[in-house]
């Protein structure tokens, strides 16, 4: 018997990594066009340059080379002034994953202060690490289509900045985010893991599982943390690229509880100002074990198994 036959519809899912030109759909969040909380919101130029970058990445499909971005003198400074900023931070409030694939980011050329990185020279570096790789998107995406390309090991990138006034601050996703918190951590290989087990968690998945894994992607790979020599420390993406959140996090105004996704699935979130509550893994590895466990609990009436020489997935029906 399959699941249609049950009356259960699985929703359709990128069975391949080409089929992700599919997930593209976008939700509307915090826009400079109409959002008057975006820093952005009424500078017509800075509209127009985002529109631009996201245009180029809509049309982006699986297997095309990226396209080298041409950034300006503007869009240089302020990431170097969020860059510099951020570095005084890094020793005492990151973790060592995070420390250490920085540097080997910085000493290969890839991540440097002074300029804007191409897409495509961090995609050469994260396909050695972890296999890894980003594909230009054009703003906030669906947590169903932005969970589903993790099962494949990409990660969907906006490719604009945020607005020049507001350098330390984004309430959207941009490239920033995406360089100086995502990348260093998909470098390391249980960040990578347990992204991809998020992603594959999700693939069929129902509306309600789809909401319980946007909220562990978001208290474990957005803003998580972790303890080294009795310090919390920063894994989370989301504080690796946001100075004041960074200094909230791991401070003691903020609570924090031990990680457990079996907790974590149904806590609610903040996601227009600092969390009051953080989430504290006792390792990068316990993390990930944990994830497996809560994977392993969830109830579903199929497995997903992955192939990562084709990329592609198959659905196993339970009978
Ligand atoms: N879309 C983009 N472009 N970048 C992101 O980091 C996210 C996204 N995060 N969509 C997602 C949503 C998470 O907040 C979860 C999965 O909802």
């Amino acid at each position: 018997m399959t699941s249609m036959d049950r009356g259960e519809e699985i929703p359709w899912f990128p069975r391949r990594v080409s089929e992700l030109d599919r997930c593209s759909k976008c939700v509307t969040k915090y826009e400079p066009t109409n959002d008057p909380r975006h820093p952005g919101h009424g500078d017509t130029a800075y509209i127009m340059r985002r529109q631009f970058l996201n245009d180029q990445a809509i049309n982006y499909r699986h297997g095309d080379p990226i396209s080298f971005v041409e950034y300006t003198e503007e869009e240089h400074a302020t990431w170097t002034m969020v860059f510099e900023k951020l570095k005084t931070l890094h020793e005492s409030h990151t973790c060592l994953a995070y420390r250490q694939n920085l540097r080997m980011l910085e000493e290969a050329g890839v991540l440097t202060a002074n300029r804007i990185p191409q897409v495509a020279d961090v995609n050469k570096y994260l396909m050695e690490k972890t296999g890894f790789i980003l594909r230009p998107c054009s703003g906030l995406l669906s947590a169903r289509d932005f969970l589903a390309s993790l099962a494949f090991r990409v990660f969907q990138t906006t490719t604009y900045l945020r607005h020049h006034e507001s350098p330390h601050h984004s309430p959207e996703p941009d490239l920033i985010h995406e360089l100086l918190g995502h990348v260093p951590m998909f470098a390391d290989p249980f960040i990578a893991q347990m992204s991809q087990d998020i992603g594959l968690m999700s693939l069929g998945a129902t509306n309600d599982q789809i909401e319980k894994l946007a909220t562990v992607y978001w208290f474990i790979i957005e803003f998580g943390l972790c303890r080294e020599d009795g310090q919390l420390k920063a894994i989370g993406a989301g504080l690796l690229s946001a100075y004041g959140e960074l200094m909230h996090a791991c401070s003691d105004v903020p609570d924090h509880k031990e990680f457990d996704p079996q907790i974590v699935s149904v806590q609610t979130y903040e996601d227009s100002g600092y969390q009051p509550l953080y989430f504290v893994a006792q390792s990068l590895q316990d993390a990930l074990v944990k994830l497996r466990e809560y994977a392993a609990s969830m109830p579903r009436s199929f497995a997903i198994i992955y192939d990562p020489l084709t990329k592609s997935v198959q659905l196993v029906e339970k009978d």
